[in-house]
């Protein structure tokens, strides 16, 4: 311990540096604590000088210098301890646990990856889930209901100023919206993280708070818009081995506002739903929740007999050797309130009871559609002819899409075919019969659930018809994808959501750069040319035409005989990027090294999912329902409000089939029926998505989940560090260091460094010459004057 005299004053008295070493002020440390000092010092040195300019010799001895004789007389003593302390060539970051945690990670002194996410996690243990860097939000999943949503925290963030309240989602619909009156421009909030971070979450209190803040006074409006999101849900998400309400359809809403801000309406876009997941859910994976909500809620009030529903036998398309019918879905509490609240939503929204009615009917004929059976028929001349087994299930879904039962059972077991100008009708294996059944639930399905989008959209588009024409409207959209996705087996649904989040990616990248580039014009700061990994060779790769991956996937669609293999072949034939590749020993195996790591695609299945084909006949059948809700799903347009609305749905059959030779079909049965594949529907979505995001000005709110078990207060520094790299969080930290990247007020830099140019008791200005003046005195290099911050390059650290 260093021994000191009576007569000694406590450090703390001597500014500038108690400010410059944040030390305490009760009780003030004294020379009797000279752990403390050096624990001060080496923080010192290492959060600032190390990190601010390589770390130089000559600027350590200075400073160590000017610290001991500040000290007075004390140095011996102190500089052992120094000494002992730091150890400088075996220096680590990672060793300093005690980040100072800031609210903008753009103004860390250090940004790289460790820093960040100590940064993050000090935060995250304190609840502080939300932090900025620079403009973007990023927030980590807390897994636990916070209080952080109150009507006060909504009042607290309303019209703010950023730096008045800690960071926030509000904060973002707060600077989107202000932006867009102020400005009369459309604006984009883009949300992003992989599956189960919280993009859906975000959305909600995103939509929650602009509705608040577009003060609709028609407050029935104002409650349609709240619903909206929790009624596409409920048919869009479903429960998977990674989320329990993971979104499975791309989902961008747009609120619109009069030019003076007043909430007038809504619109939501929908991508991509992932329709194969209503015939078949991988293990520990569910069906929509619709389907379960409904069952629950049909049972209680005794009306599952009414749709044909069995109460004592789970339907194929729910069955799961994990969900059992009777305690797992018909007892469910919770089913049967999500049932009651759906049903809320659609009232409130404005659908009619009829309407819904015909929806139950549907869902419900495509769940019994499920048990359909199929057995083969030998006969003299075709023995790969079919028919339905169990023929009471086909009676009930012939009811419930009121069509012909005989008619239906002819669409699932044969098909029309035309040659040489004779009509011919065929006859569907027992294969063809099963694949053409789920075809048939999966349309349904994806058309119903278009047509719920369609149909809340032609009610809330400004339904007062407040915006009269010439009035400048205001969009404020919110994007709400389904994250990267790379499972142990991944199909062409994973590699259409990859590119998705490719094309967010790319968009984003476009934007930070820019934003890099507009801080040092703004700055006057004259900078090399900044170089960044930029994901366009991939998405190239992926949308080229007509040598692209999608390009070429639609070109073996069209043939006949092509195979899934003969697929993968033709890739690796064309495919000429470093991001393509062929992996040993997998049968259909292809690799691409997406933005966000690596994903081996397996490509069986690939050319029936994207031809994605409904069989004519099928198509024919259901538009002579009685039903007008299922006669007008199958009836193209689906939409009546002119606005853009996803037609994956329309895709129907127009090819032979699969069957060989000259037949083709019917010329009746193609009138009207534009052919288009998943994949060009796809791209048509990305591009129509895009010029909908070019056209407002962008806001992105990262999403960070902090560990794969979905546990509060639990951040696994590995796993977010691994997202931080590549949402592009790092990569913005990777631009920075090339040039000019570190900046540090004047006022900042004067308070840190003045002691190695002025004496203690002076407070020089913050001013540029203050700066330089400490520059020039510590002999530093390699640095630039801008008009409110220096900046240094940083040492890769
Ligand atoms: V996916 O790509 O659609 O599979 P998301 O949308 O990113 O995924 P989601 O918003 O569904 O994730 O969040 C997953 C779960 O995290 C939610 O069901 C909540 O239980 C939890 N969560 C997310 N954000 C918050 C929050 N702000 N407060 C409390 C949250 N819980
Ligand atoms: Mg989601």
């Amino acid at each position: 311990a260093i021994e000191l005299g009576d007569g000694d004053p406590p450090l703390s008295d001597l500014h500038p540096m108690r400010a410059l070493f944040k030390i305490p002020r009760n009780p003030p440390p004294t020379l009797h604590q000279p752990e403390l000092w050096t624990g001060i010092f080496n923080d010192f040195i290492c959060k600032c000088l190390i990190k601010d300019f390589e770390l130089r010799p000559n600027v350590l001895d200075l400073l160590q210098h000017v610290f001991l004789q500040q000290i007075r007389g004390k140095e011996k003593v102190l500089q052992k301890h120094l000494m002992e302390h730091i150890d400088l060539n075996q220096h680590n970051m990672n060793s300093f646990t005690d980040v100072e945690e800031v609210d903008d990670l753009a103004t860390l002194e250090v940004l790289d990856e460790n820093t960040v996410a100590d940064n993050l996690q000090g935060r995250y243990a304190k609840d502080q889930i939300y932090t900025y860097v620079g403009d973007i939000l990023i927030a980590v999943n807390p897994f636990h209901p916070m209080d952080i949503y109150t009507p006060e925290h909504t009042k607290k963030y309303l019209g703010a100023e950023r730096k008045a309240n800690p960071p926030h989602i509000f904060a973002v619909a707060d600077i989107a919206y202000q932006s867009g009156v102020s400005d009369s421009t459309d604006q984009c909030i883009v949300i992003s993280g992989e599956s189960g971070a919280g993009k859906t979450e975000s959305a909600h209190l995103l939509v929650q708070q602009l509705t608040f803040l577009g003060k609709a006074n028609n407050r029935e409006l104002q409650e349609k818009i709240l619903l909206v999101n929790s009624l596409v849900e409920a048919f869009g998400n479903a429960t998977t081995a990674i989320n329990d309400n993971s979104s499975r359809f791309g989902k961008y809403l747009e609120m619109k506002f009069t030019s003076g801000g007043t909430v007038v309406g809504a619109k939501i876009s929908e991508y991509l739903l992932e329709k194969s997941r209503v015939i078949h859910q991988a293990a520990g994976e569910r069906n929509f929740h619709i389907f379960y909500y409904m069952y629950a809620g049909l049972a209680e009030r005794r009306k599952l007999a009414h749709y044909k529903l069995s109460d004592s036998k789970t339907p194929k398309y729910l069955f799961n050797e994990h969900v059992k019918l009777g305690p797992d879905i018909v007892s469910n509490a919770s089913y049967k309130e999500q049932f009651d609240a759906v049903e809320q939503c659609f009232k409130v929204i404005g659908f009619t009871l009829e309407e819904l009615g015909s929806v139950y009917s549907t869902l419900a004929a495509i769940l019994i559609s499920g048990d359909l059976e199929f057995a083969a028929v030998a006969s003299e001349h075709q023995t790969d002819k079919s028919e339905i087994s169990n023929i009471p299930v086909l009676e009930n879904v012939a009811s419930l899409l009121c069509i012909r039962c005989d008619e239906l059972q002819e669409a699932l077991t044969s098909h029309c075919v035309v040659a040489r100008g004779e009509t011919i009708i065929r006859p569907n294996t027992v294969e063809k019969a099963t694949e053409v059944r789920d075809a048939m639930g999966k349309a349904l399905y994806g058309r119903l659930f278009s047509w719920i989008v369609n149909r809340i959209n032609a009610l809330l588009i400004d339904p007062l018809n407040i915006c009269v024409e010439g009035d400048n409207s205001l969009n404020i959209g919110i994007l709400d994808i389904f994250g990267f996705e790379n499972f142990k087996r991944n199909s062409f649904e994973q590699l259409c959501i990859n590119i998705a989040n490719e094309q967010i990616q790319f968009y984003f990248n476009q934007h930070i750069f820019t934003w890099e580039q507009d801080e040092y014009l703004n700055e006057e700061v004259d900078v090399r040319m900044i170089e960044y990994e930029d994901n366009r060779p991939l998405l190239d790769m992926f949308l080229q035409k007509p040598m692209g991956l999608l390009s070429l996937l639609d070109e073996e669609s069209r043939f006949p005989q092509a195979t899934d293999q003969t697929l993968v072949e033709k890739f690796e034939v064309n495919l000429k990027s470093k991001h393509f590749w062929r992996p040993m020993r997998v049968d259909l195996g292809f690799g691409i090294n997406h933005y966000a790591g690596k994903v081996i695609y397996n490509a069986s299945g690939f050319l029936a999912k994207n031809r994605d084909m409904l069989p004519a006949d099928i198509v024919l059948l259901l538009r002579s329902s009685e039903n007008l809700l299922i006669s007008k799903l199958v009836t193209h347009p689906l939409t009546k409000t002119g606005y853009i609305t996803r037609s994956l749905t329309t895709f129907i059959e127009t090819q032979s089939c699969g069957d060989s030779g000259e037949a083709t079909h019917h010329p009746r049965e193609t009138t009207n029926m534009r052919t288009q594949t998943v994949s060009s529907y796809f791209r048509y979505s990305l591009m129509d998505l895009l010029s909908k995001m070019v056209s407002g000005q962008p806001h992105f709110v990262r999403c960070i989940k902090p560990n794969n078990d979905r546990q509060a207060h639990r951040f696994d520094q590995e796993k977010v560090v691994v997202q931080l790299r590549y949402t592009g969080v790092l990569e913005t930290a990777k631009i920075r260091r090339q040039g000019y990247s570190h900046r540090i007020l004047f006022a900042n830099f004067v308070t840190r460094y003045s002691i190695l140019a002025f004496r203690a008791n002076e407070e020089p200005a913050a001013t540029p010459e203050s700066c330089t003046a400490i520059l020039e005195k510590a002999k530093l290099e390699n640095w630039a004057m801008g008009k409110t911050k220096v900046r240094t390059p940083r040492s890769n650290m």
